[in-house]
């Protein structure tokens, strides 16, 4: 049995996942948004279910806002509210892909007009990043068009270059701009942030406070993940994640489901950056934002969001377990299989009883998901904010599902 050592429990310790506020609320697919019964209703409902999990597990302090998804008169009153139940207002999500004026996109669309009225809503939301605290602009962009020929791509280019750097020259100081690409969806054909290479060359152009933001759903299949969150950490330029599980598109799945040698490998570029020796690397790696991005469609909100962070924490736990001085020598001797079993022997190793010390150390549940279940939390919320239809104030996420 792994043996907590003083070690482990300060890595553990330290780690932090961000949850999204989106993931609390009703969210459905294309063809349907389910009721939920007890699901969030507003910002203020989202945070007492992201309080519930951060008070089970202990590491998600924080809450990602989005705007105007969460939009308040006072988010003063808001980040006061927020800490009377122990998390804290965490990454701010601009939204410019939901009104009917970014049909053909927001930051890159052909007319002035409406360019100018989506950088208006960014720096507003970097105001609310000031009135808020928060540290970090967590920017998507649907932008992007779906036939060849419908837009010039070196315009939307331009344009989207001259967006990015108005806002990252208007954040408060010591703040920073995540910078997040997606393969495609909604635009089908050529989306602007389509890969993380083309993140990495806008950030670069415009300023040291622009990191690179990788979403797990955000690529085509096959591609490795794990190298390129090597590669931007190494540049110093990766910021965050969007965590979540995928098998097609971007399914927003509970993070580590369909993909766990994934996470796991991922943690561990994130683990051996931390511990380099090159200055730029190690501090990156230690202010990487880790954040979860996920919908649920048919899941109970604050479990799925529970097994989410979880999943994080054990990925993490095993990573914090790879034998490095076995795996650097079996690499230097070219031992090939050696190498990739000093890494597979970590990913095997079953970290549960590990964690539930942990926890008992720190006074948490041993089981948070049994702990979850056996407590009246979601029977609560049921009563309290009933079954609230989906739609309205609400985000129904588009998803690719098959037609
Ligand atoms: C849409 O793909 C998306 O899932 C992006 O990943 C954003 O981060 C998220 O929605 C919230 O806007
Ligand atoms: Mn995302
Ligand atoms: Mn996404």
């Amino acid at each position: 049995m792994t043996q907590l050592t003083d070690d482990l429990n300060a890595a553990l310790s330290r780690q932090r996942i961000e949850t999204p506020s989106w993931g609390y609320g009703n969210s459905g697919t294309r063809f349907k948004t389910f009721a939920a019964p007890g699901a969030a209703r507003d910002v203020f409902e989202k945070l007492d279910d992201a309080a519930e999990v951060h008070r089970l597990t202990g590491v998600a302090p924080s809450v990602a806002l989005h705007i105007p998804w969460d939009e308040v008169d006072d988010y003063a009153a808001l980040g006061r509210y927020a800490r009377e139940r122990g998390v804290e207002i965490g990454a701010i999500n601009p939204n410019v892909f939901q009104d009917d004026v970014y049909r053909l996109g927001s930051v890159t669309h052909p007319d002035e007009a409406v360019r100018e009225q989506a950088v208006s809503h960014l720096l507003d939301c970097v105001d609310v990043m000031r009135q808020t605290g928060s540290r970090d602009l967590s920017l998507w962009f649907a932008d992007g068009t779906n036939y060849a020929g419908q837009d010039d791509l070196r315009r939307r280019k331009h344009a989207m270059r001259a967006a990015l750097k108005r806002v990252h020259d208007a954040l408060p100081e010591n703040a920073r701009m995540l910078v997040e690409y997606k393969l495609f969806e909604p635009a089908f054909y050529a989306t602007d942030l389509f890969d993380w290479g083309a993140a990495y060359a806008h950030c670069v152009a415009i300023g040291d406070r622009a990191q690179v933001l990788v979403d797990l759903g955000h690529h085509a299949q096959g591609v490795n993940i794990e190298q390129i969150v090597a590669f931007l950490l190494d540049e110093g330029r990766l910021g965050g994640f969007h965590f979540n599980a995928r098998r097609y598109a971007d399914d927003d799945l509970i993070v580590g489901t369909g993909n766990p040698f994934e996470l796991f490998c991922i943690y561990a570029e994130l683990v051996a950056a931390e511990h380099s020796t090159d200055q730029v690397t190690r501090s990156t790696a230690q202010h990487v934002a880790y954040m979860i991005d996920q919908s649920h469609n048919i899941e109970p909100k604050v479990e799925a969001m529970l097994q989410s962070v979880l999943n994080c924490q054990e990925a993490y736990a095993k990573a914090l377990l790879i034998d490095r001085d076995a795996l650097r020598e079996a690499q230097q001797a070219g031992d090939v299989l050696a190498a990739h079993r000093a890494l597979t022997d970590a990913f095997r190793t079953d970290v549960r009883s590990l964690l539930a010390e942990w926890r008992e150390v720190h006074g948490l549940p041993t089981d948070p998901i049994a702990a979850h279940r056996a407590s009246a939390y979601q029977q609560t919320v049921t009563r309290e904010r009933g079954t609230a239809q989906g739609g309205g104030g609400y985000p129904v996420r588009e998803k690719v599902m098959g037609t």
